[in-house]
């Protein structure tokens, strides 16, 4: 095991996801949240759907107890941005784009960190001096819904590095590693080297790993570059990609996979890997 998995826990990074969401996200709910008839609706559903539950499996004291406990739990491990992400968001990004045209979406979840490095459109994310990990070279082009070139768009990049880890939310990784905002040139292209990320595990000392063993269900997620395509007059698209033939792509624990987001490198003479995917971007709406 190394150090950062040693030291690496589900409060620490629980606290971190808990942080980065309260300083990005809040704020901007407001008007959804003052739609009286709306809160009304849903808030009297998701209570009745839990009553159901009750009612149909004659939950028991005990069980309404360790459900409480739980629940209180989540909280003191900051991992409500965790559980949200892994077991709801995908519904919602489904809801949110079944119309949209252009490239795939797929969650956000818990890691992203605005602010990353600008990086030309030929670049290296920023990485360790000896960074582990088969070296990949990720390459492209943006356009939009007719096929023109998108110029200048910016690519938001994160991702774990080859032990499964995020920068900014495990300890001893340097702030901006494997993360960067690579922007494209004028004929929307971009070669981005990074390295292979590795599977993801959710934390298993905490109240969502708790769940996943109590449930007898597994903690991973596949290998996964996370990217947030952005430009003027075009609705921005958050996406993720895996690898062909990855563990757990036919089993992620926050089933976010989706076929037009598999991507099948190319082993090169070097032994590095190398593909190319083209991201198409729906105009704003
Ligand atoms: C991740 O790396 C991730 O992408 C999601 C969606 C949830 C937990 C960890
Ligand atoms: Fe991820």
């Amino acid at each position: 095991m190394t150090d950062t998995a040693l030291q690496a826990t589900a409060a620490a990074s629980g606290a971190s996801a808990t942080q980065r969401f309260l300083a990005d996200k809040t704020g901007t709910p407001a008007t959804a949240a003052a739609d009286t008839a709306r809160v009304n609706t849903l808030a009297t559903e998701v209570i009745t759907a839990l009553h159901d539950v009750v009612r149909r499996h004659q939950v028991t004291y005990d069980e309404y107890n360790v459900l409480k406990s739980w629940l209180i739990s989540v909280g003191q491990d900051g991992e409500w941005p965790l559980f949200l992400d892994v077991w709801v968001e995908y519904v919602v990004e489904e809801v949110a784009h079944a119309n949209r045209e252009g490239s795939k979406g797929s969650i956000e979840g818990p890691y992203y960190a605005p602010g990353a490095p600008t990086l030309p459109s030929v670049a290296t994310l920023p990485m360790r001096e000896n960074e582990p990990g088969t070296r990949l070279l990720f390459q492209g082009q943006v356009t939009d819904v007719s096929g023109a070139p998108v110029a200048g768009a910016v690519l938001e990049m994160w991702q774990a590095d080859d032990a499964g880890f995020y920068a900014q939310f495990a300890p001893g990784i340097p702030e901006w590693n494997l993360r960067g905002s690579v922007v494209a040139d004028a004929e929307g292209r971009f070669a981005v080297t990074t390295v292979q990320p590795a599977p993801y595990q959710i934390p298993t000392d905490g109240s969502c790993g708790r769940l996943i063993a109590a449930a007898g269900w597994h903690a991973w997620r596949p290998a996964h570059l996370h990217v947030k395509v952005s430009a003027p007059g075009h609705e921005s698209v958050t996406t993720q990609l895996y690898f062909k033939d990855g563990e757990h792509i036919e089993d992620d624990v926050a089933s976010a996979v989706k076929p037009e987001l598999i991507l099948d490198p190319k082993q090169v003479a070097d032994g590095r890997n190398e593909v190319t995917y083209d991201f198409v971007l729906a105009p704003a709406s």
